[in-house]
């Protein structure tokens, strides 16, 4: 498996709900590296960008009404298989269909305050990544017990 770079956000129902710890926890517990993390209330203009695909359904405005109204807290991580490995961490898109265990199935209801966004291919994540943090706001470490994490 490819070391890949992921982009999650906990959205802002993650956030007024006091989540991020929580969230944030899976993530390390899971052995990931978090390589950049910002609190931010996004704008419109970022915010339509992120959900662009989404421009001609119904919910797309109440979606960017709903990214924009607080702080989101934006990451990027890094791992073997990140990206699919997150979205099994974080479940289905709807909240009610998604496994207990994974973020969704434990902290959420609802489709439209599902917590936490996360990439779902390498191209999607490479655009959010790209559109979400400067080149400058990612850093590159290893964690001193990497050896423990991954066979080198
Ligand atoms: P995100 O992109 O937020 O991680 O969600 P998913 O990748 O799991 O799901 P998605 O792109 O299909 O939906 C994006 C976002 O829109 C909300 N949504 C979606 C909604 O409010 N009503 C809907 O009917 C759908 C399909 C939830 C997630």
């Amino acid at each position: 498996m490819a070391i890949e770079r992921t982009f999650v956000a906990i959205k802002p129902d993650g956030v007024q709900r006091g989540l991020i710890g929580e969230i944030l926890g899976r993530f390390e517990q899971k052995g990931f590296k978090l390589i950049a993390l910002k609190q931010l209330t996004p704008d419109r203009e970022l915010a339509e960008k992120h959900y662009g695909v989404h421009s001609e359904r119904p919910f797309f405005a109440t979606l960017v009404d709903f990214i924009t109204s607080g702080p989101v807290v934006a990451m990027v991580w890094e791992g073997d298989g990140v990206i699919s490995s997150s979205r099994k961490l974080i479940g289905a898109t709807k909240p009610l269909e998604a496994d207990p265990g994974t973020i969704r199935g434990d902290l959420a209801i609802n489709i439209g305050r599902n917590v936490i966004h996360g990439s779902d291919a390498p191209e999607t994540a490479q655009f959010e990544i790209g559109l979400w943090f400067q080149p400058s706001e990612i850093n590159d470490w290893t964690p001193s017990d990497q050896l423990w994490r991954v066979e080198q």
